[in-house]
């Protein structure tokens, strides 16, 4: 497994994770751009947010996304906060598993 962010979701690697669930996990970035900086990851792996299916299975996939990245603000008791995807590598991705940078305090 060459995914960092898989490796993590497998416990392989250590996170400091502030939420999980069935189908995602967050964890505070490991180079923090905010006071609070954290990581929304879904557990399937896909590369990029425009992997995702023009269709209901991919409505259903990013709707899922944003929701949790609101629940994890919430539950970090964020009033306001940043929501930021990089797409490929020229949108300045990095990690090629999909993730929404929550960016608050
Ligand atoms: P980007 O792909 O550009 O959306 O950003 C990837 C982010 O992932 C970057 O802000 C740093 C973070 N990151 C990279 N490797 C690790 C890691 O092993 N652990 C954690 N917690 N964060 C990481």
């Amino acid at each position: 497994m060459d995914c960092v962010f898989c490796r993590i979701i497998a416990g392989e690697l250590p996170a400091r994770k502030v939420y999980e669930d069935q189908g995602f996990v967050a964890f505070h970035d490991i180079r923090p751009r905010a006071p609070v900086h954290v990581l929304v990851v879904p557990k399937e792996h896909v590369a990029k947010l425009s992997d995702y299916p023009d269709d209901e299975v991919g409505e259903r996939k990013l709707g899922a996304l944003f929701r949790t990245a609101n629940r994890v603000a919430r539950l970090l008791g964020l009033e306001g906060y940043k929501v930021q995807v990089h797409v490929g590598e020229k949108g300045g991705q990095e990690v090629f598993h999909v993730h929404v940078h929550v960016m608050g305090g």
